[in-house]
């Protein structure tokens, strides 16, 4: 190093760094609710995949196939506050939004989906806070899940924290619906969104159909193959 060079920031660099510090402190409660969500959604990915391991091993069956978790980015935690008309504090983000931890669970057959959402909010530390079967009432758009809110432990150097997560459930099928669905949601310059819309709808009444009929051939292989 020559011998002059300046290792301690100063004038404008040292501004930012200043300002970079403060900017990291501030956002420090921010971060600790992010991590505390992710905690939760690794015990609740643990307890699936127990779930999912017994199955296998004792009954030789998956009823999961897959699990997907995401933390809600922040920007989507912001625009959702804006549209509560809620001012979007720490505070305020734990008590009014439900969905920050975010599971999804997709199940071949939708008698797999019951039988795991009731297995899981039996667990006594899972509080069931809401449950919206969006299967059996699904909506006008034709999107099925079975969406469960629930509560659920995290052990921190403080004690313990009760954090809210939404478990949403879904057949492959379902899930393969729901992508597409999604697609259209962010597309704001379609031709023919009526069109389209509607088509969507036929698909998910499809899929409902198709969902039953191989859960019914699913269960007749099983009555016959004893
Ligand atoms: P993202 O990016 O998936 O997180 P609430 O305040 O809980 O009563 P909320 O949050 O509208 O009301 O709950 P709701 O209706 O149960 O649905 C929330 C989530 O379900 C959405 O999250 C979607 O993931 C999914 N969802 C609901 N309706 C549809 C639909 O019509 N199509 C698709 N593809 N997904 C849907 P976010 O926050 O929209 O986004």
């Amino acid at each position: 190093m020559a011998e002059n060079t300046q290792i301690v920031p100063s004038g404008d660099f040292g501004n930012m760094i200043g300002n970079t510090a403060e900017l990291l402190e501030s956002a420090k409660p921010f971060l600790e609710l992010m991590m505390q969500n992710e905690c939760a959604l690794r015990e609740l990915e643990t307890k699936l995949n127990v779930l999912n391991d017994e199955f296998s091993t004792v009954y030789n069956y998956n009823p999961i196939e897959s699990i997907k978790t995401r933390v809600k980015d922040p920007v989507s935690i912001v625009e959702k506050m804006n549209r509560k008309g809620i001012a979007p504090t720490i505070e305020n983000i734990e008590n009014s939004l439900n969905d920050i931890a975010g599971v999804r669970v997709i199940c071949s057959f939708p008698e797999d989906i019951y039988a795991i959402a009731d297995i899981l909010t039996m667990q006594d530390d899972i509080t069931l806070i809401k449950r919206k079967d969006y299967i059996a009432n699904p909506k006008p758009n034709g999107y099925r899940s079975l969406h469960l809110i629930v509560g659920i432990p995290i052990f921190l150097s403080t004690g313990k924290k009760i954090m809210k997560a939404e478990v949403q459930f879904r057949t492959i099928a379902m899930d393969f619906w729901a992508s597409l669905d999604h697609k259209l949601k962010y597309k704001h310059n379609v031709r023919n969104p009526a069109e389209i819309s509607a088509k969507l709808k036929a698909c998910a009444d499809a899929i409902y159909d198709l969902d039953y009929r191989m859960q019914d051939i699913r269960n007749q292989i099983e009555r016959e193959s004893r």
